[in-house]
């Protein structure tokens, strides 16, 4: 069974959760007392009916069955959100989080995310654009949520937005969109689809990913004008290396392409010989 760690720690806008020990995070362990932290936070409470479900005491029959209805991939194949429910409400699949409560999540159950995993080669080395989130102050990938649009519309978009500024760069021309498009269009190569081990979680609400690599031609990577923006303050390349520690479980899925771009390259020399 998968174990969630970054869903235990402590997010700088939440209150402390209860503590909960690896060996309890499994539901089908039974506890003594378990008594999670309730906490929605204010800004979730003030989107109800924007971007937030409604709180589900005063939900209708008709707003639950279609939450029940959202896709989840967080127990590896795709499934219904019904399929996750306790006495009627979504609860996280992985385990207890020592909170319940949306947290910052607006949606009970599973918010859908994407993020792009964009490489380039410099000097020999594999490096990825990360961006400093503003709201943990860590290295990321720059991914955000679906928000109802398409995994390759956000992909793109998450990308244009907070690696590269797109409303307010000087630097970014119509060349070097037109190839960031290109780039995009060729779809890339699906790294990971399911449950984020985000420090944003709760019992309640959680964060599920599409993660898809997109490598990039050298000479474009050295013209891209990187610039933080939105959700992040600076934006910029780093070398791929185990040092590297990153939001959430993000650095699980950038070890995954390094680990897939050397054997490419293993298998490059191999056939020159
Ligand atoms: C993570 O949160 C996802 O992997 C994605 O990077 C991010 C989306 O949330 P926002 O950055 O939009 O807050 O779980």
């Amino acid at each position: 069974m998968k174990l969630h760690f970054k869903a235990r720690t402590k997010h700088p806008e939440y209150p402390n959760r209860i503590k909960v020990a690896d060996s309890d995070v499994d539901w089908r362990k039974k506890l003594k007392s378990y008594t999670p932290v309730d906490f929605t936070h204010n800004n979730v409470v003030a989107a109800i009916g924007k971007w937030a479900d409604n709180n589900w005491i005063n939900m209708t029959n008709e707003e639950k069955s279609h939450i029940y209805h959202r896709i989840t991939y967080a127990l590896g194949r795709r499934r219904l959100l019904k399929s996750t429910l306790f006495k009627g409400k979504p609860r996280n699949p992985i385990g207890r989080t020592g909170m319940k409560g949306r947290g910052l999540l607006g949606k009970y159950g599973v918010n859908h995310a994407a993020d792009p995993i964009v490489t380039r080669f410099y000097k020999g080395k594999l490096q990825v654009v990360l961006i400093k989130r503003r709201d943990t102050g860590e290295l990321a990938l720059p991914g955000g949520m679906t928000e109802g649009q398409s995994i390759p519309l956000t992909l793109k978009k998450e990308f244009l937005e907070e690696a590269l500024r797109y409303e307010s760069n000087p630097h970014l021309n119509a060349n070097i969109l037109r190839h960031i498009n290109n780039l995009f269009d060729e779809r890339g190569d699906e790294i990971y689809k399911g449950y984020v081990d985000d420090p944003r979680n709760t019992d309640d609400a959680w964060m599920e990913t599409k993660c898809v690599h997109f490598h990039m031609d050298s000479k474009l990577a050295q013209k891209l004008p990187l610039l933080g923006g939105d959700d992040a303050s600076t934006a910029m390349w780093k070398n791929v290396n185990s040092s590297l520690q990153l939001y959430a479980n993000h650095m699980e899925w950038v070890t995954k392409v390094s680990n897939k771009m050397r054997a490419c390259e293993r298998l490059r020399s191999f056939r020159k010989k």
